[in-house]
């Protein structure tokens, strides 16, 4: 029992230096290779979809951290059965860690973003482990070690060197007790230490991010309209009419956020044209660009979720990029691939018409933060993210649909994304508790492409009533509504419709994300006293 006791402690204190030893070698020589980035991205990139809405549906945009966190305590739990194997049978232990390390430094060279370096971090993971592990347990206590259980001695036979009286253990067991406790202890402190700082280096402190503080966005050629006068409703609790760059959703399989030096930076245009297309990032740079606000929203947003963002984008259109590369008259699909290796499907269509499909390098004043993008990304009015808005954008193939696929759509997404009519209550918030009086309801709509030409909110069974509506940034942008509301004492329920610039309601029929976007009407409680 004990002896067991400390052999897995002693396994888990070895994988812990080990985990360190590793993050801490990928944060110098390998960042995209940390070993814990690459079995979750390993498991992201092989979850069924179900797996994948259910992580999204629990955790939003924290499944990451809930990812990380969960690949921690299993590879806790299988370090202290190795621990216990090693103690029973002599290099069990040592080869499972060895094994692992090796694994997953096979696994690292399997992944889009690898690097000559990254089987680096997991074997020397996996090597510190297999040494530690045998370290800790050569100093474990003497009744923590032999014999082993199992083994029991004849009844009344009790082997004097295995139990040392119960509260009065000789000096030397105490001493060798403290020791290995010690050890064990101080391994897995260090363990995390090197963890935690490996982490912290590699998101802190990258070449890529001093390149990136150091960019000053050139004028847009063409800068965004101003904003019409009362654009912005002034209804505390309302989302901003433009979502500042922090509070941003952020949706994406990437767990080490893809580093980008613009400087090594290219664009290539091929597949389906007559004229291949190369551009650099200083080409980019000299290009005459526009800004555009655009509404981007997450396929798998439900119903009055917060997966969804206003941002004023500044970027060259893809549009001008394609007439240079001729697509031929066959072509249907652009696939875009990002630097780690995701791919979405854009139709054509939607890259040549006249919207404002952008190869964006500036998100709100700002050159794209490292997580949407940096130093490129596409942005596409009217269509979900996941077939449009792919960062770190690499490489654009034109092709067709029958002929290609996407990374959603291979794990059972619709081929095509358009974004559906959507309008959310922001206040008050759902399960809110308000004085009864004078209260406001309020929100914001969208149906980037087309625009939005009303907004209707429901009190419990009373009539729709048209809500007021602010007059929208473009036909691509959410847009934001309120409507005064007399709250009487009592449960209220509270709900919304859009209605498109074509006249189109937004349905009530419940629908949920998958495979193409979430439909149905927000509904909020609210408790009036
Ligand atoms: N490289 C890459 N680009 C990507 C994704 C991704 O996983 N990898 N996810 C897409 C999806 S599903 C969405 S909704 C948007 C989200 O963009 P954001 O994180 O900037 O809000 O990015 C898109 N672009
Ligand atoms: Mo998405």
């Amino acid at each position: 029992m004990r002896r067991s006791g400390a052999a897995a402690a002693a396994g888990g204190a070895a994988a812990l230096l080990g985990a360190g030893a590793g993050e801490l070698v990928a944060a110098l020589a390998a960042p995209t290779a940390s070993p814990f980035a690459v079995i979750g991205g390993a498991l992201i990139d092989a979850a069924p979809t179900w797996a994948k809405d259910t992580a999204i549906a629990w955790f939003g945009t924290a499944d990451k951290l809930a990812l990380l966190i969960g690949i921690g305590v299993a590879l806790l739990a299988v370090a202290a059965i190795a621990g216990v194997a090693e103690s029973r049978w002599r290099g069990v232990g040592v080869i499972a860690f060895a094994a692992l390390g090796v694994g997953v430094g096979v696994l690292a060279l399997t992944r889009a973003d690898a690097g000559p370096l990254s089987w680096l971090p997991a074997v020397i993971a996996g090597a510190v482990a297999a040494v530690f592990l045998r370290t800790l347990l050569s100093l474990a206590p003497a009744e923590g070690v032999v014999p082993a259980e199992g083994v029991v001695p004849a009844e009344g036979v009790v082997p004097s060197e295995r139990v040392a009286p119960e509260g009065a253990p000789s000096d030397t067991s105490a001493h060798s007790r403290r020791r290995f406790l010690a050890w064990t202890g101080g391994a897995a402190i260090v363990g995390v230490a090197l963890a935690v700082g490996g982490t912290l280096a590699r998101a802190g402190s990258t070449a890529v991010m001093v390149v990136r503080d150091a960019i000053r966005l050139p004028r847009p050629a063409l800068p965004a309209p101003a904003a019409p006068a009362g654009a912005a409703l002034d209804v505390a609790g309302l989302s901003p009419l433009i979502t500042p760059n922090s509070d941003f959703y952020r949706i994406d399989t990437a767990l080490v956020v893809p580093t980008v030096d613009p400087a090594q930076w290219q664009l290539r245009i091929h597949g389906l044209v007559d004229h291949e297309v190369r551009l650099t990032w200083d080409e980019l740079l000299a290009l005459p660009l526009i800004e555009a606000p655009v509404t981007l929203s997450c396929v798998s947003n439900p119903v009055g979720g917060d997966l969804v963002g206003n941002a004023v984008w500044l970027g060259y259109p893809i549009r001008e990029l394609l007439a240079r590369a001729q697509p031929h008259a066959d072509a249907d699909m652009v696939l875009s691939t990002s630097a780690d290796g995701f791919t979405a499907g854009t139709p054509l269509e939607a890259l040549t018409d006249d919207r404002d499909a952008l190869l964006a390098i500036g998100m709100n004043g700002e050159p794209l933060p490292l997580e949407h993008g940096f130093p490129v990304r596409m942005v596409v009015p009217g269509l979900y993210g996941y077939v449009s808005a792919t960062k770190w954008v690499t490489d654009l193939e034109v092709t067709r649909f029958d002929r290609s696929r996407a990374y959603w759509t291979d794990r059972g997404w619709s081929a095509r994304g358009p974004i559906k009519l959507q309008s959310r209550i922001d206040v008050p918030r759902s399960g809110a508790q308000i004085t009864a009086g004078d209260a406001v309801i309020a929100g914001v709509a969208w149906q980037p492409g087309t625009g939005v030409s009303g907004v209707e909110v429901q009190v419990d069974d009373e009539p729709w009533q048209r809500a007021e509506l602010a007059p929208a940034l473009s036909s691509d942008t959410w847009v934001q509504w309120r409507m005064p509301w007399r709250a009487t004492p009592g449960a209220h329920v509270l709900r919304c419709r859009a209605i498109d610039a074509d006249g189109n309601a937004q349905t009530g029929a419940s629908a949920p994300p998958a495979p193409d976007g979430a439909t149905g009407w927000h509904t909020v409680t609210a408790t009036v006293a």
